[in-house]
């Protein structure tokens, strides 16, 4: 693996970085316009970059210990380097003009662990070019070019959330966001209580096609509703009229969007009792209603749901694996996310605890 030193020679021009997040409150909402809860993760992405000089961008990772390089007119070859030349393009197509660069990569959120890395690694790339090319860009604006970059360079038809949460969040309170208007506000954690985040060891593999098919499905609800998006849906006695699977995939959202609406309660988070349980009913939502659960996740949240200072627990992203949320007594989280794991893991499971995180 290469340092920075071994691949610049000498210190970077610039040195950026950005967080992954943790959905607490919120799923499936960002797509149709709704409101959500993330907070920022301790592990984070680094970017660091200089020029290049010899027209072409070379760029470093040393997660994979892989250097990618192309022409400054020529797309990156498939892979990590796709995210960060979709931030180069769409800030090249805002007039801004960029040199070949050379930039280095390094981050401690795992891939595919369900803490948004790609979102990390466009705001980080994001901001490493606003700073060493002086470019006027807010933190709304930088989040809303990282999801186009994600969009029509990496091909995933995500919503705002992410990229909103890395680019404005902090790893002390949560981020309340309207994905309509992207007015975003950070709230405190409810008193007393701190997270826990244990990735389930199951890979997503259904997520993007079944992701697309619940989209499409939101879609067809809104239309048949005549609103723009669920978002405006206000009281969940209208989704009843709704033919089945749409009419669940409906209950899900609007439900889901009280929730939050709830535990934001106008500025100041609820007790951390409640939050608990409107995370035990997102759960509930998202495993019967959004049917995006799997047994693994069910049974670990179930597990965490039976500890002591435990308030509440859910999944966490968009489901068919990936990780779980908990929220818990302030001071219990590594030792109760601990020995959930090893339980989980005694019986034949690959759970991993990654908040709090196991070196701090
Ligand atoms: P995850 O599964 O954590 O990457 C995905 C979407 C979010 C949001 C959630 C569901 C991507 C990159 N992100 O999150 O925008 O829709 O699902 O709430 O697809």
């Amino acid at each position: 693996m290469k340092s920075p030193n071994d691949f610049f020679g000498s210190a970077p021009e610039v040195h950026t970085w950005a967080p992954g997040r943790v959905n607490l409150l919120g799923e499936h909402t960002d797509y149709n316009d709704g409101y959500m809860l993330p907070i920022a993760t301790p592990q984070r992405t680094d970017v660091m970059a200089d020029r290049s000089g010899d027209g072409r961008f070379h760029i470093y990772s040393s997660t994979l210990d892989e250097t990618v390089e192309f022409d400054a007119d020529e797309p990156a070859p498939p892979g990590f380097a796709r995210y960060m030349e979709g931030c180069i393009r769409l800030l090249q197509q805002r007039g801004v003009q960029i040199p070949p660069l050379k930039m280095y990569v390094r981050s401690n959120l795992a891939l595919g662990s369900g803490l948004s890395s790609s979102a990390a690694l466009e705001v980080a790339t994001l901001r490493a070019l606003r700073t060493m090319l002086k470019a006027e860009l807010d933190g709304v604006t930088l989040a809303q070019i990282a999801q186009q970059a994600e969009i029509q360079y990496a091909g995933v038809n995500c919503g705002i959330m992410d990229q909103m949460a890395s680019s404005l969040a902090d790893t002390q309170h949560m981020l309340f966001l309207d994905a309509r208007t992207l007015d975003a506000r950070l709230l405190p954690l409810p008193a007393g209580a701190e997270i826990i985040v244990i990735d389930s060891g199951v890979p997503r593999k259904l997520a993007a096609s079944k992701y697309n098919e619940r989209r499409a499905e939101c879609e067809a609800a809104a239309g048949m509703l005549g609103v723009q998006a669920l978002r405006d849906v206000a009281r969940l006695a209208d989704v009843e009229k709704l033919p089945s699977p749409i009419r669940e995939r409906a209950r899900h959202v609007v439900s889901e969007n009280l929730r939050v609406l709830e535990a934001a309660d106008g500025g100041s988070a609820v007790s951390a009792e409640r939050f608990g349980e409107l995370m035990n009913e997102s759960h509930a939502s998202l495993r019967d209603d959004y049917q995006v659960s799997i047994p693994e996740l069910d049974e670990l949240t179930e597990v965490l749901r039976k500890q002591p200072g435990v308030f509440g627990a859910r999944l966490t992203g968009a489901g068919f694996g990936g990780a779980c949320v908990a929220l818990c007594k302030a001071g219990s989280a590594a030792g109760t996310g601990e020995m959930v794991v090893n339980r989980f893991n005694a019986a034949g499971g690959q759970a991993r605890l990654l908040i709090p995180a196991p070196q701090q």
